[in-house]
């Protein structure tokens, strides 16, 4: 079994991005300006959002981090969006989700210009996205077809078995998986709440993508010997021994799956931090008006 050190990689991309902003910079060019917008306190969230903030210096980009509390109203939100849409120093922004209940995610997506939708998620970029054309990819997305491409992981004709069909990954990553590319060209199956057999099918994957924010959902009787595991999930689960009181767990049963498989990601370590990273990636192609 090898794992797949997510941190690394984001951390070599990370510094690629940094050499190109440089050269930007001294072209005359001005640096990448990402804004993140924060609602409320959410644990999860605001780890996310400051490791965003973080990677952004690492990056040689100028970052602004704009917080409401939870009690914040949709039209406070949509004018802030407003703003920043028409703010040519902002290249991009993000709206980190969940949102609390009393906003529409829809509503406060469509409102974001998509030519500074960062995050990939306003209808153009997953309309173009889905047909194969330039846009900004999604971050958890673009990073697992990342971690595919630099670690030579073969796809083409693949069986790939999707777990789980959000907006923010499920759907997209079936849509990137099963495109005509490379990596890519794989034949896809999504799983969902209401599969049958479930299990079954997972036990002929050659690629499990598991995005369903269910800790240790994908058990080792679930994996073919040899296949590649791709684990998105990261719930916080209590753990009295840490000082946190929590600590993150996939959505794999890592200790058992990883002596059956080929290739696993581990939690935390591996898509986490190229989710940000992809940020970054688009981040860099708006300030460089590359999306239009
Ligand atoms: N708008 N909302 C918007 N854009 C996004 O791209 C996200 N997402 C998801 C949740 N909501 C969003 C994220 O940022 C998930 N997500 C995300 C980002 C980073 C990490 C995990 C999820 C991450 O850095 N994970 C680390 C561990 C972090 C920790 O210590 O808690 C890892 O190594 O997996």
């Amino acid at each position: 079994m090898q794992l797949i050190d997510g941190k690394k990689i984001a951390d070599d991309i990370k510094q690629e991005i940094a050499a190109e902003v440089e050269q930007m910079v001294a072209n005359g060019q001005k640096r990448p300006h990402l804004a993140a917008i924060l609602v409320g306190h959410d644990g999860g969230s605001e780890t996310y959002v400051a490791h965003k903030v973080k990677a952004c210096e690492q990056c040689g980009f100028k970052s602004t981090l704009i917080r409401f509390e939870d009690d914040v109203t949709e039209a406070a939100l949509l004018e802030t969006i407003e703003k920043l849409n028409n703010d040519t120093d902002i290249d991009g922004f993000i709206v980190q989700l969940p949102l609390p209940r009393h906003i529409s995610e829809q509503k406060i997506i469509e409102a974001i210009d998509y030519r500074k939708d960062v995050d990939g998620f306003h209808p153009i970029n997953v309309g173009r996205m889905s047909i194969g054309l330039p846009c900004f990819l999604s971050a958890t997305p673009a990073g697992i077809m990342e971690l595919l491409a630099r670690y030579n992981i073969p796809t083409k004709g693949a069986n790939c078995v999707v777990l789980g069909r959000s907006n923010i990954v499920g759907k997209p990553v079936s849509t990137l998986m099963m495109q005509k590319s490379n990596p890519g060209d794989a034949t896809v199956t999504v799983c969902h709440s209401a599969t049958k057999n479930l299990k079954e099918i997972c036990a002929q994957a050659d690629i499990i993508i598991a995005a369903l924010g269910s800790p240790g959902f994908v058990t080792a009787d679930m994996v073919k010997p040899g296949a590649i595991i791709i684990d998105v999930g990261t719930t916080r689960v209590p753990d009295a021994t840490r000082k946190s009181g929590f600590r993150l767990r996939g959505d794999v049963d890592f200790e058992n799956v990883a002596e059956k498989c080929s290739y696993i990601t581990p939690v935390p370590g591996g898509v986490g931090p190229m989710t940000i990273v992809s940020l970054m990636k688009n981040t860099l192609l708006a300030g460089q008006h590359k999306i239009y």
